[in-house]
């Protein structure tokens, strides 16, 4: 079961620090790599909060050596007096306090990004040591901070080594904290130079003028970011590599008491929504109230102003959402209090005020850009993109009510590739998509075919991002995964209808193979989201190499797992490197990757699923030059799939 998470309500019950080593799940989600990396975020969100209330204007992150990190900024300080009624100084109560935010934030703070995390305590709880120097009024302050097991085998989570005190003067100003995630917590894990500059990145797009400083010890690499645009350079920024219809990003902001909204957009000349929003710096991936609203103003406004400006006669309908919102790459950026997340990944803001103050605030300022007549040509350019995306839904319809019309015959020949299973019993039927017809062959011949369906992929389907929905539609690859699945797509699809309660996707653990994966998750993620939300989407492990001799044989599944097998075997071993699925016979398919009593599959989420999306619309947009550019930075065809090796095993 899914442990909850605290929200600010819950802020009441002051638990002692222990608590957080008891269950670290309920304070940072795991204790893997996701986790350790939280207790950094922790601190930096501490470091923008005062900096977002304009105190200092920068942020130090630094790797140590010995996996310890150093966060800096330039504002106030912590507060060093003493706290009126809990008698320890400010420092002192932030740092030893579960929730400690919840206590200050109205008063010192409009909004706090902290208010959804749980604050600087918990990262000193699970910290060997912890670290905090305040510069402050000319002075320099330190206090320490670690966590032991005493001569009873009791543990003292992050507590003081001493009060606060002076320990020297200084003209600085702002807070510097380093901490030591404890390896009893996390084992050997390390910090990731670049999960930590991709959200560092994402930080600083999210709070106009903010610089993020990075330095990596370990490999003397420092990065800066700072973005005088704001949101308005993130667009540009996810924008890149397609062909963009305006040149720069439309951009307004409004706010109301304990409110702040800035919207950015532009349009490029792709046919689907590329849409990010965040409260308090916090990706909601599943929207929620803010989107809403925005969705429901920006189709009002743009209607009023086509129709006012004789773009749509009288006769004419309203043009609907889904047509203005064809091409258009947008951030949406909400500060707000007391937020409610929900939702299956606790991603979707539930606040029923966010909706009409996302609405009002838009009403308003985007009518006013609209009217000012600079706006005029960019305004022209988004109404015909939606007249473009109208007809061809128009034609779409009746080009699907014909097929719907036609008979099963052609239905039939789609699923032609497909080697169904014999069972009706949805509950445990599979389908596997297998890259290659050879592969495919011996999955067919390898499976349980009373459960196990099996769908062979020519080549690579098409690329689900370039295309238009009516052209999704014919693609051959892609109509036979719609009708194997039976659920039908975008507005029409419908989970019940589901014939498969795994869909498994068996691709080669190559470069190519990770392609493939990437596109068919893309057409997943756009197409059918609800198929990944509800868990029913997979991806097959394939092993990368055996090691055997005459009476033992082991399947390896990683580059990291090979030198313990080897050892396992012992002298005199063979060793047998897998490059593709095509080269296993259909016994070896079914034991490595195929028996559900043996194999390994990854349960793809959504975040996996939005990741393989930036990944394809980065890879595959229409600035040649772009995608060239991304190939040689990231697309490195020797290295092992990055996919695969970040994930563990089910
Ligand atoms: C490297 C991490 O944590 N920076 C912070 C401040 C400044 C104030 C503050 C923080 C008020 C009493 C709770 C200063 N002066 N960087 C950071 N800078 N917290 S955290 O106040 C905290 C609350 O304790 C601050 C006046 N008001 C607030």
């Amino acid at each position: 079961m899914a442990e909850k998470k605290y929200d600010a309500k819950d802020i009441v019950v002051l638990e002692g620090l222990e608590a957080v080593r008891l269950r670290p799940g309920m304070y940072i989600g795991t204790t893997g790599s996701k986790g350790m990396h939280h207790l950094l975020w922790e601190i930096v969100d501490n470091a923008i909060d005062e900096i977002s209330n304009g105190y200092g204007d920068t942020i130090t992150i630094t790797i140590n050596t010995d996996n310890s990190v150093t966060v800096e900024d330039n504002g106030r300080g912590i507060p060093v007096d003493e706290h009126p009624t809990l008698h320890k100084s400010g420092v002192e109560v932030v740092y030893t306090t579960l929730h400690a935010g919840g206590k200050f934030n109205t008063e010192n703070y409009k909004f706090s990004g902290g208010l959804h995390g749980v604050g600087a305590s918990v990262t000193n709880a699970l910290s060997k040591w912890c670290n905090v120097t305040v510069y402050k009024g000319g002075k320099e302050y330190y206090i320490g901070f670690h966590s032991y097991m005493d001569e009873n085998g009791k543990m003292h989570s992050g507590v003081p080594v001493e009060p606060i005190k002076m320990v020297g003067k200084t003209n600085k100003s702002g807070t510097k904290v380093t901490f030591l995630p404890d390896s009893e917590m996390f084992g050997n894990l390390k910090f990731n130079f670049e999960t930590i500059c991709s959200r560092a990145k994402e930080l600083a797009f999210l709070n106009k003028g903010l610089k993020i400083k990075l330095v990596d010890l370990n490999s003397d690499r420092e990065e800066l970011y700072h973005y005088e645009g704001g949101i308005s350079d993130f667009v540009e920024y996810l924008a890149e590599g397609k062909s963009k219809l305006f040149s720069t990003p439309i951009y307004f902001h409004g706010e109301d008491k304990n409110f702040d909204l800035e919207v950015a957009f532009i349009y490029t000349d792709s046919y689907t929504e590329s849409f990010f929003s965040f409260v308090n710096n916090i990706p909601t991936i599943e929207g929620g109230t803010h989107e809403t609203g925005f969705r429901s103003a920006f189709t009002k406004v743009m209607n009023d102003y086509a129709r006012s400006n004789n773009f749509l006669k009288d006769k004419e309908p309203n043009l609907l959402g889904e047509d203005f919102r064809e091409g258009i790459t947008c951030v949406l950026n909400v500060k707000m209090n007391n937020v409610q997340f929900e939702g299956q990944t606790k991603t979707k803001l539930g606040n029923p005020e966010a909706k009409t103050l996302v609405e009002s605030i838009t009403l308003r300022q985007l009518s006013a850009i609209l009217r000012d007549k600079k706006s005029s040509s960019k305004a022209e350019v988004i109404v015909n993109k939606a007249k473009g995306a109208a007809k061809v839904r128009e034609a779409a319809k009746k080009a699907k009510e014909l097929t719907r019309a036609k008979n099963s015959a052609e239905n039939f020949n789609l699923v032609g590739k497909l080697a169904a299973s014999t069972s009706k019993n949805r509950e445990n039927a599979e389908l596997f998509i297998v890259e290659g017809d050879s592969a495919g062959g011996s999955a067919k011949q390898g499976r349980d075919r009373r459960f196990q369906a099996i769908l062979p992929l020519r080549g690579k389907p098409l690329n689900a991002e370039k295309k238009r929905i009516d052209q999704v539609l014919a693609n051959e690859e892609i109509r036979t995964i719609i009708s194997a699945l039976n659920t039908g797509i975008g507005e029409d699809f419908d989970l019940s209808s589901l014939r498969y309660n795994k869909v498994i996707i068996l691709s080669d653990a190559d470069q190519d193979g990770a392609h493939i994966r990437a596109i068919l998750l893309t057409f997943f993620f756009r197409y059918m989201r609800e198929l990944i939300n509800d868990g029913h989407v997979f991806i097959g492990l394939p092993p990368l190499y055996k090691v055997y001799k005459k009476e033992y044989s082991e399947y390896v599944y990683s580059d990291n797992e090979l030198p313990d097998a080897i050892a396992r075997a012992g002298r005199n071993y063979n060793l047998q490197r897998y490059k593709g699925l095509g080269e296993m016979n259909p016994e070896q398919l079914w034991d490595t990757t195929m028996d559900p009593a043996k194999r390994n599959l990854i349960q793809v989420t959504i975040e996996d699923a939005a990741q393989a999306e930036r990944m394809v619309t980065t890879l595959m947009g229409d600035d040649i030059e772009a995608r060239k550019k991304y190939i040689n930075e990231y697309a490195n065809f020797d290295k092992e799939d990055e996919f695969l090796k970040n994930y563990k095993k089910i």
